[in-house]
């Protein structure tokens, strides 16, 4: 059993000082397979400082020099993508084509900041103004634990290539993956202080962290209601925010698409990183008249989503997180049954033959109206809600009456008319036929999807600000 009792602070590994710990589990198993130490508001504090030191060494490096830190960032990450792999596998349970998505290529989120700084307007004249955009100062960021190494390198090649120095509380679920990736990161040989990580809960670290006088900028990632606490301490002091929340995703399929193709499409989109993804694409829209057709494909086409742990390779589907995410996610489909929507395929329990591990069965729901909770509220499990539409408008309509809007679908051939629709549609990001992800586009979502953008020069201006100097 592994145990993790060290945060990473000013360019070494140290002993955490708060006395609580948490249990880590292997999901797939139940079995604890380590433990992390978790700190208090005293280790907060010696990580914000090594930080606050070191901010005005970052602030004055030159953009080469950080193009350079980012490359070796990228190296680094990429020479450790076997051991990222395993751990991930172990703690989070994700399936092999994840994994290699995620932990294989988390480093190329640096080569892609190190591209942004390449041809960054850091000057910029303005009438007879000039505009020098400058870094915020100290950046927090917190992290959940669905996708760890992805959102710690994110946030980190955002706030080196901006300049700052920053404190990172990754999930208290995720600390094998986090440990894994510090081995990796302390090699690329930061400014000791640029980069600090603390092992903690969000009670106790990430309130301490955001509610800190010395931290100008926090960067988050999580649940919507965690956002809004972040958003009340920042308001304090007007600490800057990017909250990057959760998510109701409509997949719009037009009538024109062709049905075979979208239900494997429509599965791919929903049940992402295993259904706990904020990007999930969790209503599926179908116009009335094709909705039986569709569903008949939808189970089909439900053979090709296997359920297993990450050691079994074919496995599609992994377990959840926590018996906690478990509990939640069934929950969800008995209120699903509850509300009068018809159960198409999965439902409670365990798949057959997995009997340990908070695995969840893959399900449809069908006869769903928008206004059901299943269609409203952030399910974070592979389950799926199937809403008839009548007419272009009325799916527009359903897909935009929410609270959220992070990132909505759209199936179907015409390319005019899809053009069309996803600009009347209210979200973040609108991907059209499984279009790929583009690593240097704006990421982040409307409503209580949350506040600002990732990724790219857009990432880059939210760890930045302007200064007007008129002469
Ligand atoms: O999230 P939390 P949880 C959604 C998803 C999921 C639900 C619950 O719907 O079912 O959230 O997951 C830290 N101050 N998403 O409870 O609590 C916490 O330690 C500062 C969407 O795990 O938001 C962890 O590091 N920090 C999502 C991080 O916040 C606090 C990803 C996320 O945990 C804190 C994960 C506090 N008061 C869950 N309380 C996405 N957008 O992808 C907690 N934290």
């Amino acid at each position: 059993m592994q145990k993790i009792s060290e945060n990473y602070i000013d360019g070494r590994f140290q002993p955490v000082s708060g006395d609580e710990q948490a249990p880590l589990f292997n999901p797939a198993t139940e079995e604890q397979i380590g433990i992390v130490r978790l700190s208090n508001a005293a280790d907060v504090d010696t990580a914000v400082a090594a930080a606050k030191r070191t901010f005005p060494v970052m602030a004055h490096s030159t953009v080469p020099e950080r193009i350079a830190m980012l490359r070796r960032l990228a190296d680094v990450v990429a020479a450790h993508g076997d051991a990222m792999a395993s751990a991930m596998g172990q703690e989070y349970g994700a399936p092999t084509y994840f994994i290699d998505y995620s932990a294989r290529r988390a480093g190329s989120v640096f080569f892609d900041m190190a591209k942004v700084l390449e041809s960054y307007a850091w000057q910029r004249r303005i009438g007879a103004a000039e505009v020098e955009m400058r870094p915020i100062g100290v950046a927090a960021a917190i992290t959940p634990w669905n996708s760890d190494f992805g959102f710690i390198c994110a946030k980190l090649a955002t706030a080196i290539a901006a300049g700052t120095s920053i404190v990172i509380k990754p999930s208290e679920m995720s600390a094998l993956q986090t440990h894994v990736l510090l081995q990796a990161l302390h090699q690329a040989d930061l400014p000791a202080g640029a980069l600090n990580i603390v092992n903690g809960s969000g009670a106790v670290a990430g309130a301490a962290l955001t509610a800190h006088r010395d931290i100008a900028k926090i960067s988050f990632t999580g649940s919507t209601g965690t956002g809004r606490a972040i958003l009340h301490a920042a308001a304090e002091r007007m600490a800057r925010v990017t909250l990057e929340l959760g998510g109701k995703g409509a997949q719009i399929i037009l009538d024109d698409a062709d049905l075979d193709t979208v239900a494997a499409q429509a599965l791919a989109s929903g049940f992402i990183n295993s259904g706990q993804a904020c990007i999930a694409g969790t209503r599926i829209l179908v116009p009335a008249g094709l909705k039986a057709a569709l569903q008949d494909r939808l189970v089909a086409a439900l053979d090709h989503w296997p359920v297993g742990p990450a050691s079994d390779p074919s496995s599609c589907i992994g377990p959840m997180v926590s018996q906690k995410q478990w509990d939640r996610v069934q929950s969800y489909i008995r209120l699903g049954q509850a509300e009068g929507a018809t159960l198409l395929a999965g439902g409670e329990g365990r798949p057959m033959g997995l009997d340990r591990g908070w695995f969840v069965r893959p399900t449809l729901f069908t006869d769903v109206d928008n206004s059901m909770r299943i269609a409203r509220e952030e399910i974070f499990g592979p389950v799926l809600s199937i809403i008839a539409y009548q007419g272009e408008a009325d799916a527009i309509r359903i897909a935009n009456d929410s609270d959220y809007g992070l990132q909505n679908y759209l199936l179907g051939t015409d390319p005019d008319r899809l053009k069309r629709v996803a600009r009347q549609l209210d979200s973040g990001r609108v991907v059209i036929n499984g279009a790929a992800h583009e690593p240097l586009a704006p990421f982040g979502g409307v409503k209580q999807s949350g506040i600002g953008r990732e990724f790219g020069s857009f990432g880059l201006d939210a760890f930045l600000e302007p200064r007007t100097v008129l002469a």
